[in-house]
């Protein structure tokens, strides 16, 4: 049971499992894995794909011919453990020169530099076969916002997005683009901070229909949001390219946790939106395992992600099959049909006819919901004792 098959389609990013355990307080604690030990332990705890950063796979400073190494042993590992690329991304964080973020940098040498790295980095992505491209800006923000006009940022995020797509366009890339929010961390304070204000800026882009979202549960959780309702609305626009999944306790620094550690029942209910509409991309795990673990306790980390996933999956099916539970949602969402000549499309006759009707105002404020009734089944049902 919980076995995961490839149509589930669990990815992990190479700097997921393959993280050596640097804090801002302590050194690494892990050494450092090649592309191919992490392949191999992604294939061994049951993944169906790894996606990475330009720097997980070649080191930036890489020469010509360790390059050429890299990949073609990464090839060799891909092919010998049936492991995918789905999706590729960019590290625009790491290296000095992005100190002032990288396409909202003040300085136009950096802005040129990070579109330069961003194509090559799309066409080694589309070489092992991603189809998804993920951005997160995780520089692009301030500190100070005295140095920085966040209207111009805003203009220059588009007009980097709008080179790229351009880019992939012209060279012929079957790649979409999907944009991932952070509110904060790195930087003090990140541009385009949730998935709705990454809606709101996709609309502004020459070619929308390109890209779409890459919302992660930590960082709607971390600006103390409801994730779900985050999903709900990029899924509502066709917008939902890709997920990251993750646990985070609000209002703390970025956490990174295992899927479904900490908010078992948020996490329950995203499982169930994204299951309920049939989501068909990556589910894919941005987290960490805990800095105290040695490699044989970071697969038992990969191992849970993926448990927890299937196993409130199976939570979900008992909810939308609990007679008990399903009765309470028909009783909650009881319609007499009396008000379908008011509701849909608007007409001026049917605005007439609403103006006209009678309501009993009185009536309509006694009649409470059972969502505590509700409620309390659905812990129960979380808790295991239904
Ligand atoms: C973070 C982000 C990153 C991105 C990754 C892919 O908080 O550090 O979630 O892990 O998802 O860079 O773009
Ligand atoms: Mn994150
Ligand atoms: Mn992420």
């Amino acid at each position: 049971m919980y076995e995961p098959k490839p149509e589930d389609k669990f990815t992990f990013g190479m700097w997921t499992v393959g993280n050596i355990g640097r804090d801002p307080f302590g050194e690494p604690v892990r050494p450092a894995l090649t592309a191919v030990q992490i392949v191999e332990m992604l294939a061994e705890v049951g993944a169906w794909g790894v996606n990475f950063h330009d720097n997980d796979l070649i080191p930036i400073d890489a020469t010509p011919a360790e390059r050429d190494k890299i990949k073609k042993e990464f090839r060799q590992a891909l092919d010998a453990t049936g492991v995918v690329v789905p999706m590729a991304t960019t590290n625009l964080f790491t290296d000095p020169a992005f100190r002032d973020g990288a396409f909202t940098a003040n300085d136009p040498k950096v802005r040129a530099y990070a579109l330069q790295k961003t194509m090559n980095a799309i066409d080694l992505g589309v070489e092992f076969g991603a189809k998804i491209y993920v951005f997160w800006g995780g520089r692009e923000g301030t500190e100070t916002d005295a140095g920085k006009d966040p209207v111009t940022a805003i203009k220059r995020s588009r007009e980097a997005m709008n080179f790229l797509c351009e880019y992939v366009i012209d060279q012929g890339y079957d790649l979409k683009f999907a944009l991932e929010a952070k509110p904060n961390e790195p930087r003090g304070d990140i541009y385009n901070a949730t998935t709705g204000n990454m809606l709101a800026f996709i609309e502004t882009l020459d070619h929308p229909q390109m890209v779409g979202v890459n919302p992660e549960v930590a960082h709607e959780q971390m600006a103390g949001l409801n994730f779900t309702h985050h999903v709900a609305q990029a899924l509502e626009a066709g917008k939902l390219f890709h997920i990251d999944l993750n646990d985070q306790v609000p209002g703390r620094y970025d956490q990174d946790f295992r899927f479904g550690a900490v908010n078992i029942k948020s996490s329950f209910f995203l499982v169930k939106l994204l299951e309920d509409y049939g989501y068909d991309s990556s589910r894919h795990f941005d987290a960490h395992a805990y800095r105290s673990s040695n490699y044989d306790d970071v697969k038992e980390f990969a191992r849970g992600c993926i448990r927890n996933y299937l196993i409130l999956r199976e939570k979900v099916a008992q909810f939308n099959s609990d007679s008990e539970i399903q009765a309470l949602l028909a009783e909650i969402n009881e319609d007499d049909g009396s008000m379908s000549g008011f509701s849909g499309a608007y007409s001026a006759q049917k605005a007439a006819a609403l103006r006209e009707h009678g309501f009993d105002r009185a009536a309509l404020g006694r009649r409470g919901q059972p969502y505590e009734r509700l409620d309390q089944l659905t812990v129960e049902l979380l808790m295991g004792v239904r």
